[in-house]
């Protein structure tokens, strides 16, 4: 493994590169990042940084916003078959036929969408602004695409009409109330924080509803000494590398993105060699798509 990773370092040197890697990513694709954060933390790095190549390990709808906001540079995404089901929930065509149906609802657009269905969409959101996105628009009506279960999160947080899509995410919506519960038994004295794409009898257990950039503050800055933890188990990685005084705790083991796991060492090291496959979004998909994070982006963001 050392071997592979002098190996990534060097060329990576040579390469004038920069590798970004998302909190749920394995420990090890975690390590040799020179950093680590949500989509959107990573798509503005990737725009910030003054190297052209930027290898992306993460799923294809993140590489995708990083191309959106630098359209010169090369992003490399070291497995192409790394997608997200939950992105793939909605389509640009199902979207324009739902707009028909409501056309007096503004598109409120989770990141974890495809840039064709934010080229759709009004305005996109994270799941660390979600609600302040929402509260900034003036229309009472939203159509809150793909993920229904941030929807319904949202919606205790606003006075407005939130119309869902059906989609959700198969590694967060798989995870049980009974489980979580199971785990707060086993570890008393821990709070326990949730990512608001699990199921709302889930997030209804919480202590803290968070992204996971506001997991990372919360396990910094919160008292608790032991903390359960609702979202990807690469996450916790991070939080344990990071926080070695602290105790965390995976809620469910069935909290594993197959996608993520998708990257290895092997397949950076790959990236960096045959400067493939890269991911580029094509105008007029690019502006449009970027006028949705734009808008998103002159909210100041709030974790
Ligand atoms: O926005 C992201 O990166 C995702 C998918 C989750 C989160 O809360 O950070």
């Amino acid at each position: 493994m050392d071997q592979i990773k002098e190996k990534i370092e060097q060329l990576k040197k040579e390469r004038r590169a920069i590798i970004l890697a998302h909190n749920y990513q394995r420990g090890e694709v975690q390590e040799i990042a020179d950093f680590l954060g949500d989509s959107l933390d990573l798509s503005q790095e990737a725009a910030g940084t003054e190297a052209e190549l930027v290898i992306f390990c993460g799923v294809h709808f993140m590489a995708e916003s990083a191309s959106l906001l630098s359209p010169q540079k090369k992003i490399i995404l070291p497995d192409l078959n790394a997608g997200c089901p939950l992105a793939d929930m909605v389509t640009p065509e199902a979207l324009k036929q739902r707009k028909r149906e409501l056309p007096n609802a503004k598109v409120v657009c989770y990141i974890n969408s495809s840039a064709a269905v934010k080229a759709e969409s009004d305005i996109c959101c994270t799941s660390a602004n979600a609600v302040q996105v929402v509260n900034s628009l003036k229309e009472q009506r939203i159509l809150f695409i793909p993920d229904k279960n941030l929807a319904h999160f949202v919606s205790r947080f606003t006075e407005k009409e939130i119309i869902p899509w059906e989609g959700y995410c198969i590694t967060h919506h798989i995870v049980t109330a009974q489980e979580v519960l199971k785990a707060r038994d086993n570890h008393p004295e821990a709070a326990l924080i949730v990512h608001p794409e699990c199921q709302p009898e889930v997030v209804d257990l919480a202590d803290a509803v968070l992204s996971t950039s506001g997991m990372v503050k919360f396990a910094q800055e919160s008292d608790y000494n032991e903390i359960i933890v609702g979202t990807e188990m690469g996450l916790v990685e991070r939080l344990k590398r990071e926080n070695s005084e602290k105790k965390f705790y995976l809620a469910s083991s069935k909290f594993i993105c197959p996608n993520m796991k998708l990257t290895t060492l092997e397949k950076v090291l790959q990236a960096l060699e045959s400067l493939q496959p890269e991911i580029r979004v094509e105008e007029p998909i690019r502006s449009l798509a970027k006028a949705s994070l734009d808008k998103m982006l002159a909210i100041p963001r709030d974790r």
